[in-house]
């Protein structure tokens, strides 16, 4: 009984421990889905997924990305106007903003935002798409429209 009661103790203070550390293991988890879920309302809030990017009055373009898909497989913009595109990258991967014809080549870093600034003289139509190997053809394509 003298060797076996310490043995016990100690088990039940490992058990104790273990549950301690699931406990915290769950509030954590519960923490960041939290955040996903308020990440992605609000998101939704100001871009409307698979529909043409946000037009705002002073020419910015809210362009996202997320699970490897342009958020918006049609933008459409002005001929000679200075456009200024916000790039949120929501995937933890880097993703690429690229139209060959108009020499633009944006790096999207993970889960981060840059922006841009650049103009189109001439209307027409012309292919968005990620250089990341291997992306375009998963579908990260998409439609630059611009209008007269
Ligand atoms: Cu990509």
């Amino acid at each position: 009984m003298q060797v076996t009661t310490p043995v016990m103790e100690q088990e039940q203070e490992s058990s104790w421990l273990t549950k301690a550390g699931l406990a915290v293991g769950i509030l954590v988890c519960l923490l960041l889905f939290g955040l996903v879920v308020a990440r992605m309302g609000l998101l939704n809030g100001l871009v409307n997924w698979g529909e043409t990017a946000v037009s705002t009055p002073n020419n910015t373009l809210i362009y996202t990305t997320k699970a490897m898909r342009f958020g918006q497989t049609e933008l459409r913009i002005k001929a000679g106007q200075e456009i200024t595109l916000q790039l949120e990258n929501y995937d933890m991967y880097p993703h690429s903003f690229d139209i060959d014809e108009l020499g633009l080549h944006v790096e999207m870093p993970a889960n981060d935002q840059v922006t841009t600034q650049f103009t189109v003289p001439e209307p027409g139509t012309y292919t968005i798409y990620c250089a990341v190997p291997g992306h375009r053809q998963a579908g990260m394509i998409a439609t630059l429209v611009v209008e007269p």
